[in-house]
């Protein structure tokens, strides 16, 4: 059935509900001098390279190879279009590897053909800090696939990543592998249901009309928490107590240190948006909310060619009821002309999908551990984890 994911030091279909089986390492790190030194070999006509993101006409390779190639919804109506600014920082954490950014050329023409990336994170999963690699972006272009080029590039950067020493990995796929920890579904808020039904994101409802259907989904123009405002740099050390605290209740959750949150949580603009609740009284910090940008391409429509999404990130709410939290981030994301909310149902999400409009979309998500055994697999609300 899975002629590579068989071979590797992953949970397997035939294991599941094994409970004799321990939790942790599925098999333990080899002495590093004996990781293989040379890259694996690709087909004769190919060639990998390191893609510097930093270099611009690098980063336009990528994006372009992303924007005509990279993830589609089942029907092939739309195809995640990431940002080049948004690249830069989902590829750039504190700490990341340069050699993690791993490209593949054709040797002739040097056509950027295929890429993946990792990057260093640390994730807790029960008790344990695990310093594993997120996997992203693993992307064939459309003309080679089903070549087994995939399993290529996760042995190539598997070996890079066990050149630094680490021996887990993190990632998400909306494909069914061996084996998820957790099974998340897609949840969608319509901001501008007019253009979402135009092209075909959504549908008009039974016994709805579209000036019923607008107006099912308005918003206020303003949002309603006291002392809710975008986060500022000052806020890193009050917001990394916070989140901290925060995400000791779940399962699995990345350890954020002051220096993540500045990277993954200070707004950038058309990345990442953040809030927080600062109390008008005693100025502390209760509660915070955060979405990252990822437009859509809108395949074959006359009209509208991008489909403006955000997707929620972070949420914490201590004082600030989450259902109040998410309105006003609703609100914001309106109020910057996006056209839907996306949010899965990890976390605490699930208390407020409903009630704020959030209806399952047709997607879900995987979540996946490389050389790493949980003993039964999570529900969605015990996972603290959004990868991008
Ligand atoms: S999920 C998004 C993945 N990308 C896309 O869906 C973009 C559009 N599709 C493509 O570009 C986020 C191609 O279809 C891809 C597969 C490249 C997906 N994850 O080359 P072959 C991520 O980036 C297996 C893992 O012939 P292809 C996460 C498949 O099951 N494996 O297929 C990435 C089969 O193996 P099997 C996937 O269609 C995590 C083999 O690939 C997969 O031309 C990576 C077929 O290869 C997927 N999304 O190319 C793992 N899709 O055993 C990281 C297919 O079943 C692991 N496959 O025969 C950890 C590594 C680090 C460890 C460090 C310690
Ligand atoms: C790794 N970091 O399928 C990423 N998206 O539901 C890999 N559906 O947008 C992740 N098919 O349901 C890959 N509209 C997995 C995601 C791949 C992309 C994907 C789904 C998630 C999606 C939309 C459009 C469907 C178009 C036809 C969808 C319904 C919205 C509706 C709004 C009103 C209330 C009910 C729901």
């Amino acid at each position: 059935r899975h002629k590579f994911w068989e071979t590797q030091p992953v949970g397997q279909f035939k294991d599941i509900g094994d409970t004799s089986l321990p939790e942790g390492p599925i098999e333990p790190p080899t002495p590093l001098s004996e990781v293989k030194q040379e890259p694996y070999n690709l087909p004769n006509l190919y060639e990998w390279v390191t893609c510097d993101i930093d270099s611009d006409e690098m980063c336009t390779e990528v994006y372009n190879l992303l924007t005509n190639n990279y993830v589609e919804d089942d029907e092939n109506m739309f195809r995640f279009k990431y940002s080049k600014e948004f690249l830069r920082w989902a590829l750039r954490p504190p700490g990341y590897f340069k050699s993690w950014h791993i490209g593949v050329r054709v040797k002739s023409s040097k056509k950027l053909v295929a890429f993946i990336t990792g990057v260093p994170a640390r994730i807790r999963v029960r008790d344990d800090i695990v310093i594993m690699a997120e996997i992203n972006f693993l992307c064939v272009h459309k003309k080679l696939r089903s070549k087994r080029l995939a399993p290529v590039m996760i042995k190539e950067v598997t070996r890079r990543v066990h050149l630094e020493n680490i021996w887990q990995a993190a990632y998400t796929a909306g494909v069914v592998l061996p084996t998820p920890i957790s099974t998340c579904q897609y949840w969608h808020r319509s901001l501008n249901p007019k253009k979402l039904i135009d092209v075909g994101f959504s549908r008009l409802g039974a016994r709805m009309t579209m000036s019923r259907t607008i107006k099912l989904y308005k918003l206020p123009e303003s949002t309603a928490t006291p002392g809710f405002r975008k986060m500022e740099f000052h806020d890193v050390p009050a917001i990394t107590r916070l989140i901290r605290n925060y995400m000791s209740q779940f399962a699995a959750a990345p350890d954020f240190d002051e220096n993540d949150v500045e990277h993954w949580l200070l707004p950038k603009e058309d990345v990442v948006d953040s809030y927080l609740v600062e109390s008008p009284e005693t100025h502390e910090i209760t509660d915070f909310c955060s979405f990252y940008t990822l437009p859509s391409s809108i395949l074959g429509n006359q009209n509208y060619s991008a489909l403006k999404a955000a997707y929620s990130y972070y949420n914490i709410s201590t004082k600030t009821p989450l259902l109040q939290l998410m309105n006003d981030a609703l609100i914001v994301a309106k109020r910057k002309d996006y056209d839907v909310f996306n949010a899965l149902d990890v976390m605490h999400n699930e208390s407020f999908l409903k009630d704020l409009k959030f209806g399952p979309g047709d997607g879900k998500l995987h979540y996946y551990l490389y050389n790493y055994r949980i003993r039964q697999t999570l529900k969605p609300a015990e996972l603290g984890l959004v990868l991008l």
